[in-house]
């Protein structure tokens, strides 16, 4: 893969490090998985043993460097998953459900669940999503209330990456239910406080640990809370910021896989006494993934360099690389199994794996439409 001007020479090491892993300790098993939970739980092991889960905290609680690289965190997801949706979403999320305390918690907070989080020795998870409260975030229902030195939290959460495999979960919970977003709160649970139960373990239409969790009279310490009481709302937008960034950077890999995968096979496959891929119908669907690709890169890696460099939002580059790239990735796919006919469709073929697994891209961490909403938003305040 060509490298882009965006990178640094540790970026084009950690590059080829992550293919390197990609191939010897991640592909042999990215075909569809029954033992889903045990091979995720491998997978979190092998990716602390290679170093990359160090990425995903501050170099003061066991990280790499001072503040999170977006670029490396991009260039990993990009690279697993061209192999493993699976590999991805592990990755993804020992970062998003942690991120909130990097971004917020007390001293203790972090030096408490990050370096375990580095080491692979914890799980991490974001439970913001509700059955009535998705693109919505302000009508969360969870609720917080303060007694004492503690918060007792009531409250469902589903689509929660990581239900019943992780030991904490940043959980967001209305505190003054009164004030919308403003009464929003993040707090640290974990597992095993008691009320917190596992509820339903949802199977999607490709390999993803998730279900619905729920809190019952849940009582949590005080401290436990990520930076003020109504600073939830702000906690959760300002770490989807950079991860929106790496959710297109995971549709980059797929995307990537498929427009390999097209090649070989369109130059392997003969038809009518030639190569599909000296037919110019097959062509011209090359060169529009190709283009397509390119301008998806260029986006997502724009958006994370912007970040690396300091930028307080990037609301709006990050946004604009999530809809684009899980927009272009999904035409991308769709086209390499077109070119593949019947081999496309058929259980277990490369294709066929990477269009169930980007579908869900376009979804989580905010919609297609809520980014379209958030880009319009962004362009008529004048960023
Ligand atoms: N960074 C910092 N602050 C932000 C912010 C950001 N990216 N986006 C919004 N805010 C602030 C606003 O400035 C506003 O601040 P004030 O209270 O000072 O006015 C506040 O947050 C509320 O913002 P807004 O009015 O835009 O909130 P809305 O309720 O209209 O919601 C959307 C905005 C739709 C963008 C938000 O709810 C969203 O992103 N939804 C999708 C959620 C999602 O991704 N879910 C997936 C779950 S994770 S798998």
């Amino acid at each position: 893969m060509e490298l882009l001007p965006f990178f640094t020479e540790k970026h084009r090491e950690l590059e080829s490090t992550v293919r390197q892993f990609a191939e010897r300790d991640v592909a042999p098993c990215a075909v569809e998985d029954e033992h889903e939970e045990a091979r995720a739980r491998e997978l979190i092991r092998l990716m602390a043993s290679a170093g990359l889960l160090r990425y995903v905290v501050p170099e003061a609680y066991g990280g790499l460097s001072p503040r999170l690289d977006v670029r490396s965190l991009c260039l990993i997801r990009d690279g697993l998953a061209y192999v493993s949706g699976l590999a991805d979403t592990m990755f993804a999320m020992q970062g998003l459900g942690s991120y909130p305390i990097t971004l917020a918690g007390s001293e203790a907070l972090k030096r408490r669940y990050l370096p375990p989080v580095a080491r692979g020795e914890a799980i991490a998870a974001f439970a913001l999503t509700e059955p009535e409260a998705g693109s919505d975030v302000s009508a969360i229902q969870a609720t917080a209330n303060r007694m004492d030195d503690r918060y007792e939290l009531n409250g469902i959460k589903t689509f929660i990456s990581n239900a019943g495999l992780a030991d904490f979960y940043v959980v967001f919970a209305k505190t003054d239910p009164g004030q919308g977003h403003r009464g929003l709160s993040a707090f640290v649970v974990e597992a095993s406080t008691p009320g917190f139960v596992l509820d339903e373990k949802l199977a999607l239409i490709a390999s993803h640990p998730i279900g619905r969790v729920k809190f019952e009279r849940c009582h949590i310490p005080r401290d436990h809370l990520l930076g003020e009481e109504g600073e939830g709302f702000k906690i959760a937008m300002q770490t989807l910021d950079v991860f929106r960034s790496t959710v297109a950077a995971a549709a980059v890999g797929m995307a990537r896989r498929a427009l390999d995968e097209a090649l070989a096979y369109s130059q392997r496959r003969v038809q009518f006494g030639r190569p599909l891929a000296e037919f110019q119908g097959i062509q011209f669907k090359l060169a529009e993934m190709a283009t397509e690709l390119e301008a998806a890169r260029l986006l997502v890696y724009r958006a994370a360099w912007k970040k690396d460099r300091g930028a307080a939002r990037v609301t709006r580059e990050s946004s604009m690389a999530k809809f684009y790239a899980t927009e272009a990735a999904q035409r991308i796919i769709d086209q390499a199994v077109q070119i593949h006919g019947g081999q496309g469709v058929v259980r277990g073929s490369v294709v066929e794996r990477l269009y169930r697994e980007i579908r869900a891209l376009r979804i989580y961490e905010g919609t297609s439409e809520i980014q379209r909403i958030v880009i319009a938003r962004e362009l008529l305040k004048g960023c």
